[in-house]
Formats: structure tokens, sequence, C-alpha cells
């Protein structure tokens, strides 16, 4: 019985010239975070245009990967599509790092203008990877949580600092802080368990690993925005027909659209969700923001040292906008 509804499925797809197809798409952060119902938006999005023909399943929270190996899961073929924080992966090439840089795109408005600008560059790079870039969706601005009050750099001094990639990992040693490189999924276990006692991230990652728990302070200083980039292992999608492509490009270009609308629209409720639990959210200090300001130059000076006259176009074509 089971067979014979499965030959009808298949017959009714071979019909409209498509062969029935499930993707497995593994995804780093909780099935409650916008990211993640984003990604789940898009895979229902390449349903209904390919009329079922490919079918998208999300994995969230590192369940089918771990966060860091999702990327190289694609490019290898053990998952078509995956969703990765591409900036954790800037020691593969520095322009993957593009969106950490400090100061250089603090809002919403620049964080998409500077995808915008190096959208052709990265996609080239992934390209070389094996990867084809389908979408990208910012995460809130960046700030630092403490368990103490900080008014200046001085203050990091010899703090635990979950570090999520090179940039912050960076700021870590800028500061005289000690880094640790932890995954989202793994952040509320570190802060419980001391083995981190601070770090930057957004108002988002801070409501889902339930920050106030183990913290008391954050700096809405807005760093950057990092972003998480969706690409499918190119051999997957050559083999896709011209329609199973068209429907994963379009869908992307929505996804990218009305996740980067989610993520303004949620940010200011996650700040007040972290006060509504007993969090000091404020500011910087000037004496903060000087210090960290410093550190931005640097890291500005460093990151066109590494990424060459590619990097250096990326970002004059973004402060030509
Ligand atoms: N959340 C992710 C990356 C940036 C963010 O806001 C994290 O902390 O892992």
């Amino acid at each position: 019985m089971k067979k014979l509804t499965y030959l009808l499925a298949a017959t009714a797809l071979s019909a409209t010239g498509a062969s029935a197809e499930t993707w497995d798409m593994p995804m780093a952060y909780p099935a409650t975070n916008y990211h993640t119902e984003n990604g789940v938006a898009f895979a229902e999005c390449v349903k209904g245009a390919t009329s079922g023909a490919l079918e998208i399943v999300v994995h969230p929270n590192g369940s089918l990967f771990s966060g860091n190996d999702i990327k190289r899961a694609v490019q290898t073929g053990q998952a078509p599509i995956g969703e990765r924080l591409l900036s954790a992966h800037a020691n593969e090439n520095p322009l993957f790092g593009v969106d950490s840089i400090p100061f250089l795109a603090t809002s919403f408005d620049d964080s998409a203008k500077l995808a915008a600008a190096a959208k052709d560059a990265i996609v080239a790079a992934l390209d070389q990877q094996n990867l084809v870039f389908v979408y990208s969706v910012p995460w809130p601005p960046q700030g630092f949580y403490f368990k103490k009050e900080v008014n200046s750099v001085a203050d990091m001094a010899g703090v635990k600092f979950r570090a999520y990639n090179a940039a912050t990992a960076r700021i870590a040693e800028l500061a005289g802080m000690v880094p640790v490189q932890i995954e989202a999924a793994e952040l509320s276990q570190a802060l419980a368990t001391g083995v981190a006692e601070s770090f930057i991230s957004s108002g988002s990652t801070g409501v889902d690993s339930k920050v106030w728990e183990s913290l008391t302070n954050f700096y809405d200083v807005q760093a950057w925005l990092p972003r998480n980039t969706v690409f499918v292992n190119k051999d997957s999608y050559n083999a896709l027909d011209d329609a199973g492509k068209a429907a994963i490009m379009d869908c992307g270009v929505k996804a990218g659209e009305a996740g980067a609308a989610r993520a303004q629209e949620l940010t200011t409720g996650y700040l007040k969700t972290l006060a509504d639990n007993g969090m000091t959210v404020t500011g910087p200090s000037d004496e903060l923001k000087a210090g960290l300001q410093g550190f931005g130059a640097t890291m500005t000076e460093e990151w066109i040292a590494a990424a060459g006259d590619t990097g250096k176009a990326v970002v004059d074509a973004y402060k030509a906008q």
C-alpha cells in the first residue's frame, strides 16, 4: 500500500517533468529564532514554487551539524544547503569577515549597503569553495554583555570572553580578555558554568540564551551587524532543473528582504526583554566608546591589509553609496 502511494506520487510529479527531492538544511540557531523561522519560510516558498518537487527540511540549533561544521558539510555535499555565520570563516578568506569590522556599518541601512557592495566578491569567494550564494540576513547590532559594570576597555582586562569569530577574538586580545570560541547553541551552558563570563552579540542571542540568568549588564555599542548566509552545494544546485534553480534564487531574494525587515522589527523588543528580566541596558560611557573606537581603527587597518585590493574595493564601493 505504502509502495503504491509512493508510486502514484512519483507518477504525478513526473507528469510535470520534475522528480521529488528532499534537502536537509542545517542551521545553527534555535527553532524560534527569526533566522530559523525565515529559513522555514524560505523552504515553504521553494516547495510552493516547485509544486512540491523540492522539499527543504530545516534542522535548527546545530542539531544536524554544529554551527562550525555546517559550511564544510555543504561544501563537501554532506548537506545540500545550509546557513552559517560567514564571518566565522574569515580565516579562510578575509572577505567573509567584511560584516564584522567594528564601526564600519552599524545600522540596518548601512548593513544592507555594505552587503550590496560586498555581494559580488562574496559570491565569487563562495563559488571557489563549491558553494552557491542564496541569501544573507543580518543580526541586530552587536553589544557587550558582562556581569559587572564596565566603563572603559581597561575594565575588560582578564575577563573570560566568548568569541564567535576572528573579529570577536581579536577584540578580546586587544582588551586583554581571555577569548574562548563557543557556538550560540552552547552559550547558556558556558555562562552557567563560568567557562565564559562575557561576550559580544545581539539582543537576539542574549534573549535566546536567557543571558540574565548569568549576566547583569548590556552595553548597546552597535559595533557591527554580522550576517547569516545561506548557500547551496554547487553540484546539488547544478543538478536542479531550471525551475528548481529559479525557485531557490527567487525565494532567496524574498527571504533576504523579509529576514532583514524582521531583524529590524525585533531589535528594540529584544533589549526591552533583557531589561524586563533585570539586566541594566545602557549605551557605552564616552570612555568605553573611545577605547572601542580605537580597537575599531586598528582592526579596520588589519582587515584592509588582509583583504587586499578586493577588500579595499568593497569598502570604497560601500563608502561611495
Ligand atoms: N548572534 C550570533 C552571532 C551574532 C549574533 O547576534 C551569536 O552570538 O553566535
